[in-house]
């Protein structure tokens, strides 16, 4: 009788298999563009991945396991698809269940991937938690004769095999962003005449889907307009300067770079020199109020550190906080980026950090935890990393940390010659090639860099910008928040 069951529940397995397969041919071709190697010409219109969880450390995963099931999980060393670790679940199921689930950042996926390596184990269901708290879980078939990793695309959240959704709206629909993930294995997913196996899992990535137009508002002060040409006045003529000062700056290129990408944004900027976010929130309401798609905030550029380091924390959430609700009474719908500014020479010196290049490290490890403490929950915002993109440059030598002995030949200088705190050209163009990762989540490395180019209009040779939208590209899919 049981072994009826068995080969019934068999057969109808094999059925949602091929079906499986189908899927994941499908969903790969549809994503096709954005697993070709780096070198190869890329899709303008491929959607950049965003590393939602690397497992390099267990920390937020959680165990479930049930019904006289028994599992570990782990970070294990020994294989990694990303990084230098894998997560490893190992399972006992003669009945019951085992899940490994995990908040991630809130995010408006359009399909998740992940890369699995399986021991004894030919069927994963994935949970999908929308943002209602509706689990959306669908069947996948692993190969259980593949002997290396593979690699699973779902782009569609609530079809697949064996789909079944339940809890918070409980409607079937996708009600966006995607915020935790759960892996469920049961007695039927381990191989035939088996209750244990193992599975290890690595680079849980998502995909955005691309953002082609929209009414964007940059708020912010001179790391926002730029404080010294080419980037003060560039492209001024394309977008509207709120304040009426004439201003292009880090808005009017990323302006540049998405009208070349063919896409169909209209960008305002209002920003005010040395200016703080509780100062725009208190002083320019109407502006800000209006019906933007996405508002990209710029906090002064020490405010968020310490107090130690002569910051104010609580000011920065605080002023957050504020915008975010009158960006949303203008449209509840608004995207709200934090735009990371960067450490620079001299904002190391004054406000207590270590010289050199330590303490530019030192500076910018407080700036990402005072900008990821306040993006993520509830989908409030999310972060533009341009700051971590100006330590890329720094660690892969292509800028030069130490401009006050002069620049190392072939390395460019990211900070203004006249202060070493506010954006150079090279300064200005990468914080707008982030800006255009982020906003549009194509691949900057898509970016033209010729004759017509922001690149060139900025006198930015073209093999220095392809190594700044690369580190652009590289900053923004690495970054979680
Ligand atoms: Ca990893
Ligand atoms: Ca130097």
């Amino acid at each position: 009788m049981m072994k009826q069951r068995t080969s019934r529940r068999r057969r109808s397995r094999s059925t949602v298999r091929i079906a499986a397969v189908a899927a994941l041919v499908l969903a790969t071709s549809v994503l096709s563009a954005a697993f070709a190697p780096a070198s190869a010409q890329a899709d303008p219109h491929a959607p950049t991945p965003i590393l939602l969880n690397d497992f390099e450390a267990s920390t937020g995963w959680e165990l479930y396991p049930t019904g006289g099931a028994s599992a570990s999980f782990a970070i294990d060393g020994s294989a990694a698809v990303s990084g230098s670790s894998a997560g490893r679940l190992d399972l006992t199921v003669p009945s019951g269940t085992v899940e490994l689930s995990s908040n991630v950042t809130h995010t408006n996926a359009a399909a998740v991937q992940f890369s699995v390596l399986s021991e004894n184990i030919d069927t994963v269901a994935v949970r999908l938690v929308d943002s209602t708290g509706q689990l959306h879980q669908q069947q996948v078939a692993l190969d259980p004769e593949a002997t290396g990793w593979q690699t699973i695309t779902i782009a569609d959240f609530t079809s697949g095999p064996g789909y079944v959704h339940w809890d918070g709206a409980n409607d079937g629909v996708w009600h966006g962003p995607l915020t935790r993930i759960g892996f469920v294995v049961d007695k039927w997913g381990t191989l035939t005449g088996s209750t244990t196996g193992s599975l290890k899992i690595d680079a849980l990535t998502a995909y955005r889907p691309a953002v082609t137009s929209g009414s964007i508002l940059f708020v912010g002060n001179s790391f926002t307009h730029g404080n010294e040409e080419p980037v003060f006045s560039y492209n001024n003529a394309a977008v509207s300067d709120r304040n009426g000062g004439g201003a292009g700056g880090i808005p009017g290129i990323f302006k540049k770079m998405t009208d070349q990408a063919g896409l169909s944004f209209d960008v305002d900027i209002e920003a005010a020199s040395g200016q703080t976010l509780g100062w725009h929130y208190s002083t320019r309401p109407t502006v800000i109020g209006e019906p933007w798609t996405a508002v990209v905030l710029q906090e002064q550029s020490t405010l968020p550190l310490p107090t130690a380091h002569g910051g104010n924390p609580t000011s920065f959430a605080t002023s957050v906080g504020n915008l975010r609700s009158l960006v949303q009474s203008g449209n509840a719908d608004a995207e709200i980026y934090l735009y990371e500014t960067w450490a620079s020479p001299t904002s190391v010196t004054e406000q207590s950090y270590p010289a050199g290049v330590a303490g530019l490290q030192a500076m910018q490890a407080d700036l990402r935890t005072a900008y990821l403490a306040n993006s993520g929950a509830g989908g409030a915002a999310s972060v533009s990393p341009v700051g971590d993109a100006f330590l890329r440059a720094v660690d892969d030598g292509v800028a030069d940390g130490l401009p006050s002995d002069g620049i190392t030949a072939g390395m460019v200088n990211l900070w203004s010659t006249a202060d070493l705190r506010h954006p150079s050209r090279w300064g200005g163009y990468l914080s707008a090639a982030v800006m255009f990762a982020r906003i549009t989540q194509l691949d900057p490395r898509t970016l033209p860099t010729g004759t017509g180019s922001a690149a060139a209009d900025l006198e930015i040779s073209a093999p220095i910008a392809a190594e700044l939208n690369r580190i652009a590209y590289e900053t923004t899919t690495d970054f979680t928040g």
